[in-house]
């Protein structure tokens, strides 16, 4: 089974002193930086899109070509930010990578700066790792000594500062817009799109807004080559990625495979369920991708695919939970956590999460009344797709798709506590 991993990004974290410059280049790092900077910027341009990257923060939009949205004749600086805000509930994947190899994010910062002709990189970092926040501090100091960043890139003529910026710990800010706001120094709230921050985003300049690991994964394609990352992974979703696996398995933790794998293979890279229990609906992509059932198990974790079940793969946020677990109870607490990170701009998003934790609270407590089930989908039905961002689509799709996949746990709300419902309701997970 083991020969299913394909570690790239993740093959130093367990190396000592990963994250330090001098062990990054013994390992070979910074080559492909210096490969970059021969080529012009546009070749590099091409050369992600040739690869097939696409964006690892969710929505999984093709890298290359939203860098080739940046207007060339713009009288404006472009910028390049990364958005290493990572809140939603279940994702892991970039905390750890930044931790243990930061070194290979900020060489992605500098590739994937040349390529747009970036002069200035901001990487937003979620406020309350101050841990994640002192590593990559250090990891840029480093990239300055060494003459990879600052003035005169490595004798080029190319110029860049990078910025680590710490936000203060509010989930909207992961949204791409409200972290354009945020880094602005404004309170972070979504804005109307388009246009696209491509073409006006920072300080109403172009930029390019990309997701941790999907930088991370650029001086591996310089390195290794288009062809070479396009050989992984299915016909539209290309390259290897990390998988995060939590909840009731035996060997929760981050593991880099093809996109494509399936969930059954992947459990049993992390010893499967724990003992004594079934899979009984897990998250392709955190909380915020509709739930799936063990009946898709064995469909490919790629963008298509999930889709075509009714889900998205999203983070690739694997949360598992077993029979012990009540639908729910899991359900009322996203929404909660949905509920206090609306930032309140749209109405739809701000007041239909209140009233769904309402319902979904007396529904847990056996206290449900007729017609609840249908007030819920309702709500549903005006909360998603009617706000500025992806808030309000995240917080009604494990709703609807927890109704659909398990309506009659949501009926026996109307008479019996989710606390009478299971066996072991003390769960570890919820
Ligand atoms: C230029 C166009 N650019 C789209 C760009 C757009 C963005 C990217 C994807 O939400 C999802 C969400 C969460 N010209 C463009 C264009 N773009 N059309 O492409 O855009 P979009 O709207 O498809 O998605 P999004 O608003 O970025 C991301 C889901 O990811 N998600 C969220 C995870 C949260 C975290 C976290 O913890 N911080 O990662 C998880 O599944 O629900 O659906 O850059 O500008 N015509």
């Amino acid at each position: 089974m083991t020969d299913l991993l394909t570690p790239v990004l993740s093959a130093r974290w367990g190396d000592e002193r990963a994250w330090k410059l001098g062990n990054y280049e013994r390992a070979g790092g910074y080559a492909a930086l210096r490969t970059a900077l021969q080529m012009e910027p546009d070749e590099v341009v091409a050369l992600v899109k040739d690869a097939g990257l696409r964006g690892r923060g969710g929505a999984g939009f093709p890298t290359g070509m939203k860098w080739s949205f940046v207007p060339k004749d713009n009288p404006n600086p472009t910028y390049l930010v990364v958005n290493a805000d990572e809140s939603e509930p279940g994702t892991c994947k970039d905390m750890p990578l930044m931790m243990a190899t930061p070194h290979t994010l900020v060489e992605g910062v500098i590739i994937s700066a040349y390529a747009i002709r970036a002069r200035y990189a901001f990487i937003y970092v979620r406020g309350e790792v101050l841990h994640v926040v002192r590593r990559l501090q250090q990891a840029v100091r480093e990239a300055y000594s060494a003459g990879y960043a600052g003035a005169n890139v490595l004798g080029t003529g190319y110029d860049l500062e990078v910025v680590v910026h710490a936000g203060a710990g509010a989930y909207i800010c992961g949204e791409e817009t409200a972290l354009l706001d945020s880094l602005e120094g404004r309170r972070g709230q979504p804005r109307l799109r388009p246009p696209f921050p491509a073409v006006a985003g920072l300080y109403a300049s172009p930029t390019v807004i990309n997701n941790v690991e999907s930088i991370a994964s650029v001086p591996s394609i310089v390195t290794g080559g288009a062809e070479w990352f396009s050989s992984m992974g299915t016909e539209k979703s290309k390259g290897m990625t990390l998988y995060s696996l939590s909840g009731h398995v035996k060997n929760p933790g981050q593991f880099e495979a093809p996109m494509g794998i399936t969930l059954r293979q992947l459990l049993e890279l992390a010893g499967g369920m724990r003992e004594g229990h079934q899979l009984k609906f897990w998250t392709p992509g955190g909380s915020s991708t509709p739930i799936l059932t063990p009946e898709h198990l064995d469909l490919p974790l790629d963008y298509e695919s999930m889709a075509g079940a009714g889900s998205m793969l999203g983070t690739k946020a694997l949360q598992c939970f077993d029979d012990t677990t009540s639908v729910v109870r899991s359900t009322l607490r996203w929404v909660e956590f949905y509920k206090h990170e609306s930032c309140g701009k749209c109405t739809p998003c701000r007041e239909g999460s209140w009233w769904l934790v309402q319902i979904l609270m007396r529904l847990e407590a056996g206290r449900g009344e007729p017609g609840d089930i249908e007030k819920i989908l309702d709500l549903c039905d005006n909360i998603g797709g009617r706000s500025f961002c992806a808030l309000a689509d995240g917080a009604v799709a494990c709703v609807t798709s927890a109704i659909k996949h398990f309506r009659e746990e949501f009926e026996q709300g109307m008479h019996t506590p989710a606390w009478e419902l299971l066996p072991y309701e003390r769960s570890t997970v919820f």
